[in-house]
C-alpha cells in the first residue's frame, strides 16, 4: 500500500513505446528537398551559358567561327564554336576549351540564342552565310532537337506536393500539442489513449513492493492467476470474473496495486484514466471506449486498468446539465455495453480504481461488470510500519531509528502521506546539512504535512498571543481531565498554515466510537472557546474550526448514529448515494426542528462540561497558558508536571491493579473446587 516515493513516482514509469506509431520524420523531407535542389543545379551545369544576339551571330558567321547550330525545342539555338575560333582570342569571355557539364560527357554549347520567330530563323542563318560568301558545301544548316530534362520535370512536379506535405505535417504537430504523449493529432481523437505495458516494457513494481494491503493483494493476485491458468477455474464450472473495482481513499495505493499487477501478470496491461475518455467533442468518449476494448480483445488475455473511473462512471441522470443525453452518459453507456458485451472467457479483465464508490452508477457495480469490489483502506499501525520500511529503504537513517515510533505518530496517514513524510524528512535533514536523517526531522516533516508550513514571522500582537495561548491551554486542560478523550501529545502556539495554534492528539486506532467518546471529544473541542470566555470574558472568531467540527459531529450523532433519545434509533444516512437527498430531506419539518434542538442541547451540555473542567482547574490552566507563551511548544510531559497523570491513564492503571488483585485472589482461591475450572485459564496465562 505504498506509492513510490513521490518524486520518482513518474520517473520510474516507463513510457511504453508500443503505442507510438512509426512516425514519418519531417527532417527527411527537408533532406530530400535539399538534395534534389543540389542535383537540379548541378545538372544544369555550373556556369550558365552565355547569351548572344543577332548581330553577334552575324559576326560569327562572317568570321567562319561556327562549328554547328542546334535548335532546341524550337525556341533556343545552341551555338558551338570551332576550336580555332576559341583560340583566336575573339571571344575573351569564353574558356579556350569547350566547356562540359559537370560529370557529363556531352560537350557544352558556347552560346545560346533565343529565337523570336522560328520560321524566319533558318532563312536568316542561311542568308547570312550566303552573304558572307559561304559555298554551298560550307553552308551550316541548323539541327533540330527536342530535348527534355525529365529529372527537372519530375522534380518540379514533386516540389509542390512535397512542400504541401511539409506544411501539413508541421501543422499537425502543432495541433497535437507539440507531439506530447506520442500519438495525437486530429485523426486519433476517437482512439483510446491507453498505455500498453507488455512483457518487453518491464514494469519493475511487484507485489513485494506493496506493503500492507494483504487482503487486497491476495484478491488481485487471484485475478492474475485467472489469466495465467484459467482452466483451473473453468474446469469446475466457474466463470472468470470480468472486473474488479478497487475502492479506497486517495493515496492508499490503488494505482500502485494495479501497477504491481502489471508487473506480475506477464500479460499485456492497458492503463487509462477515466478522464482520458472525456473530450469536448460529441461521441469521442464512446468511440474511445470502443477502441480500447477492440485493442484489448486483440491482445487477450490481458488486463485493462481504468484509473479514476468516477470521471465516467458517475451515476447517470444526476446533476444533469439540462439535457439527459450528455457526452459523459454516452461514454458510460458504451462502457457498460462493452463490459457486458463479450463472453466471460475472452480473457480480458477490467480493473478500475475510484475513491468515490458511492457516486458510481449502480449498473456499473452489478455482477457481470465489476463482480468484485476490493476495499483498500487506510493502513493501521502494523501496515504503516511496513510501509515505512519500504519508503525508508533509500533514506540514510541515524543509528537506532525507531520505525515503530514513526508508525505510532502517523495515525490516519495514507501510504502516499508516509511516502511524503519520508521524502520531506530527508529534505529537511539536507537543509540542515546533516549526514543522516534523524527522528526530529521526521517529526518536523509530519508537522509540516499535517499542519502546513510554519510561519514564525507572522506578526501577532501580545493580546492575540495571549488569547491563542489560553485557547490552546483550554483544549489541553479539558482533554487532560476527561476519561474518554484522545491522548494529547503536543500543544503549540506557533502559527502553521491557516491556523494560529493547535493542540495535537494521537487518536486511538479504533473501528467503533462510543457515545461517551464523542461527547468527550466535543467537550475538549469546545475547551478553547470556553477558556477564552472564562479568562477574558470575551470570545473570538478563532474557534471557527472547532465549532465547525463539533457541529458536524453533533448532527451526525443525532441524524446518523441514532444517539439522541428524542429522535431515537433512526438514521438518515444514505450509503447508497443514489437518492437525491440534496433537495428534499427525508424527514418532516417537525423532525428537522427536533434534530436542531437535540444538536443544540448536546453542544450546550458539552460546553458546560468543558467550562466545569476549566473552572476546577483554573490554576493549572493559567500555568499552562503562561508556559505556552514562554515556550510556544509544550509536550505531554509538561502537562503531566502541571496536572499530574492523565485521567484516562489513571483509570487504566486502577483497572489494571484491580485485575491484578483479583488474579492473586484467584490464585489463593484455587483451593475452592467450584472456582478452579473458571479461573484455570487465567492461571495458565500467569
Ligand atoms: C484567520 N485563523 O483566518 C486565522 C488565521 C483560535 C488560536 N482569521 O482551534 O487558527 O482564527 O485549537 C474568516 C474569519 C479560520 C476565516 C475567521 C478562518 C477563523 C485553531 C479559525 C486557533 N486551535 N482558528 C484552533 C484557529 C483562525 C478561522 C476564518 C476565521 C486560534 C484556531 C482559525
Ligand atoms: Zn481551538
Amino acid at each position: 500500500m505504498t506509492e513510490n516515493t513521490t518524486n520518482n513516482n513518474q520517473g520510474t514509469e516507463k513510457k511504453p513505446d508500443k503505442t507510438i506509431k512509426p512516425r514519418f520524420n519531417t527532417n527527411w523531407i527537408f533532406a530530400v528537398l535539399a538534395v534534389s535542389l543540389i542535383l537540379f543545379s548541378l545538372l544544369n551545369g555550373g556556369k550558365p551559358v552565355q547569351k548572344t544576339t543577332t548581330s553577334e551571330i552575324k559576326e560569327m558567321i562572317a568570321n567562319r567561327d561556327i562549328e554547328k547550330l542546334i535548335v532546341i525545342n524550337k525556341d533556343q539555338a545552341e551555338i558551338y564554336l570551332k576550336k580555332e575560333a576559341l583560340e583566336s582570342g575573339r571571344y575573351p569571355k569564353l574558356p579556350t576549351k569547350p566547356g562540359t557539364g559537370f560529370g557529363m560527357s556531352l560537350p557544352k554549347a558556347n552560346f545560346t540564342y533565343t529565337i523570336g520567330d522560328m520560321s524566319s530563323f533558318e532563312p536568316f542563318i542561311l542568308e547570312a552565310q550566303k552573304s558572307a560568301g559561304y559555298t554551298e558545301k560550307e553552308l551550316i544548316y541548323p539541327d533540330y532537337q527536342t530535348r527534355k530534362n525529365y529529372l527537372v520535370d519530375a522534380l518540379s512536379w514533386l516540389l509542390f506536393p512535397a512542400l504541401l506535405i511539409v506544411l501539413w505535417l508541421f501543422l499537425m504537430k502543432r495541433m497535437s500539442g507539440g507531439g506530447a504523449g506520442g500519438a495525437g493529432g486530429i485523426f486519433s481523437v476517437g482512439k483510446s489513449r491507453a498505455q500498453i505495458f507488455d512483457k518487453d516494457t518491464n514494469v519493475k513494481l511487484t507485489f513485494n513492493d506493496v506493503a500492507g494491503l494483504e487482503e487486497a493483494k491476495t484478491e488481485v493476485m487471484e485475478i492474475v492467476d485467472f489469466l495465467k491458468n484459467p482452466k483451473k477455474y473453468t474446469s469446475l464450472g466457474g466463470k472468470i470474473p470480468k472486473g474488479a473495482l478497487l475502492i479506497g481513499p486517495p493515496g492508499t495505493g490503488k494505482t500502485m496495486l494495479a501497477k504491481a499487477v502489471a508487473g506480475e501478470a506477464n500479460v499485456p496491461f492497458f492503463s487509462i484514466s477515466g478522464s482520458d475518455f472525456v473530450e469536448m467533442f460529441v461521441g469521442v468518449g464512446a468511440s474511445r471506449v470502443r477502441d480500447l476494448f477492440k485493442q484489448a480483445k486483440e491482445k487477450a488475455p490481458c488486463i485493462v486498468f481504468i484509473d479514476e473511473i468516477d470521471a465516467v462512471g458517475r451515476a447517470r441522470g444526476r446533476n444533469a446539465n439540462f439535457g439527459s443525453n450528455d457526452e459523459r452518459e454516452n461514454t458510460l453507456n458504451q462502457l457498460l455495453t462493452e463490459m457486458d458485451g463479450f463472453g466471460t472467457n475472452m480473457g480480458v479483465i477490467i480493473l478500475a480504481a475510484t475513491n468515490r464508490a458511492d457516486i458510481l452508477d449502480r449498473a456499473l457495480l452489478r455482477a457481470g461488470r465489476f463482480d468484485r469490489q476490493i476495499h483498500v483502506e487506510l493502513p493501521d499501525l502494523t501496515e504503516r510500519e511496513a510501509i515505512f520500511k519500504v519508503h525508508l529503504r533509500p533514506i540514510k537513517l541515524e543509528k537506532g531509528f525507531d520505525i515503530g515510533f514513526m508508525a505510532k505518530q502517523t495515525p490516519g496517514f495514507s501510504g502516499a502521506d508516509i511516502a511524503n513524510v519520508c521524502n520531506e524528512s530527508a529534505l529537511i535533514a539536507a537543509r540542515k546539512n546533516k549526514t543522516v536523517v534523524e527522528k526530529q526531522d521526521f517529526l518536523d516533516a509530519i508537522d509540516r504535512i499535517v499542519g502546513g508550513l510554519e510561519r514564525k514571522s507572522k506578526i501577532i500582537s501580545m493580546v492575540e498571543k495571549k488569547t491563542i495561548a489560553y485557547h490552546e491551554a483550554g483544549h489541553a486542560t479539558v482533554s487532560w481531565h476527561l476519561e474518554h478523550a484522545s491522548p494529547l501529545f503536543k500543544v503549540t502556539i506557533i502559527p502553521r498554515g491557516k491556523t494560529l495554534g493547535a493542540a495535537w492528539y494521537l487518536p486511538e486506532e479504533r473501528q467503533l466510537t462510543t457515545r461517551e467518546q464523542i461527547l468527550d471529544e466535543m467537550a475538549y473541542a469546545l475547551g478553547g472557546r470556553a477558556s477564552e470566555e472564562l479568562i477574558f470574558g470575551k470570545i473570538s472568531t478563532g474557534a471557527l474550526s472547532d465549532l465547525e467540527k463539533i457541529t458536524k459531529q453533533a448532527y451526525a450523532m443525532v441524524s446518523f448514529f441514532g444517539m439522541s433519545e428524542k429522535i431515537g434509533n433512526i438514521s438518515f444516512y444514505d450509503s447508497s448515494g443514489q437518492s437525491d437527498f440534496g433537495f428534499t430531506k427525508p424527514y418532516s419539518e417537525k423532525t428537522a426542528e427536533l434534530i436542531d434542538q437535540e444538536v443544540n442541547l448536546i453542544i450546550a451540555e458539552s460546553y458546560v462540561r468543558a467550562k466545569e473542567v476549566l473552572k476546577n482547574n483554573i490554576k493549572g490552566l493559567t500555568e499552562l497558558a503562561e508556559l505556552l507563551l514562554e515556550k510556544e511548544v509544550i509536550f505531554s510531559e509538561d502537562l503531566e508536571r502541571i496536572f499530574g497523570k492523565r485521567k484516562a491513564d489513571l483509570l487504566k492503571e486502577e483497572r489494571k491493579a484491580e485485575a491484578k488483585s483479583k488474579q492473586t485472589e484467584a490464585v489463593t482461591e484455587t483451593a475452592t473446587p467450584e472456582k478452579t475450572v473458571k479461573k484455570s485459564k487465567t492461571k495458565d496465562k500467569a
